[in-house]
């Protein structure tokens, strides 16, 4: 018998083809709900400094699109994780790694019930890993994830309005 997760989560793949558009470049891979079928995936799959610049993976709640405009990710905001350059080769596969055991491991004490998802996004410029959260009101929820990673908090509605990749945040640890 395989070991349950407290839920169930779809791995999304981003991949930047400039003739189709953003949301149309967003497939979903895989559902999962077990810690075995979790590591099955994991080890078939491209780890994320393998992939192309441009590309990202999104782990999110099943029934949540890896989206500013999904319901639950609407009034919501992400922690982001920005990586300098070097960091690809050293970094980014054991941060990812670990961002995703705390997620479907539900890790995150009172917070864990406002975590949608995570994006790891691979860029020229630093690649980044964000935790995205469903709602930007609930502080105390948002600092308990917040405390357990070096990252700081933007609404998505700054993120929208910003002219460059990252907004302001509202909250910092
Ligand atoms: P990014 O891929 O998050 O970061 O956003 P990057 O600038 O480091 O590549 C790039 C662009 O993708 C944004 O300016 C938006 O045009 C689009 N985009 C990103 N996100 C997360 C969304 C989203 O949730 N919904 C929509 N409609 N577009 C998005």
């Amino acid at each position: 018998i395989k070991h349950p997760l407290q839920n169930s989560w779809t791995l999304w793949f981003y991949k930047n083809d400039r003739s189709r558009n953003w949301e149309e470049n967003q497939r979903k891979i895989i559902t999962f709900c077990s810690v075995e079928d979790f590591w099955a995936l994991y080890n078939h799959i491209e780890p994320s400094s393998k992939l192309l610049s441009g590309c990202d993976y999104s782990l999110f709640k099943e029934g949540i699109k890896p989206m500013w405009e999904d319901a639950k990710n609407n009034r919501g905001g992400r922690w982001l994780i920005n990586l300098d350059k070097k960091q690809r080769i050293n970094c980014l596969d054991n941060f990812w790694l670990e961002v995703m055991l705390c997620l479907i491991g539900e890790t995150f004490g009172d917070g864990s019930q406002y975590v949608n998802g995570a994006v790891v996004q691979v860029r020229g410029k630093g690649d980044k890993i964000g935790i995205w959260m469903g709602d930007s009101t609930k502080g105390d929820c948002i600092l308990a994830v917040g405390k357990r990673t070096p990252l700081g908090f933007e609404a998505h509605h700054d993120s929208m309005k910003k002219s460059g990749s990252t907004a302001k945040n509202r909250f910092i640890v």
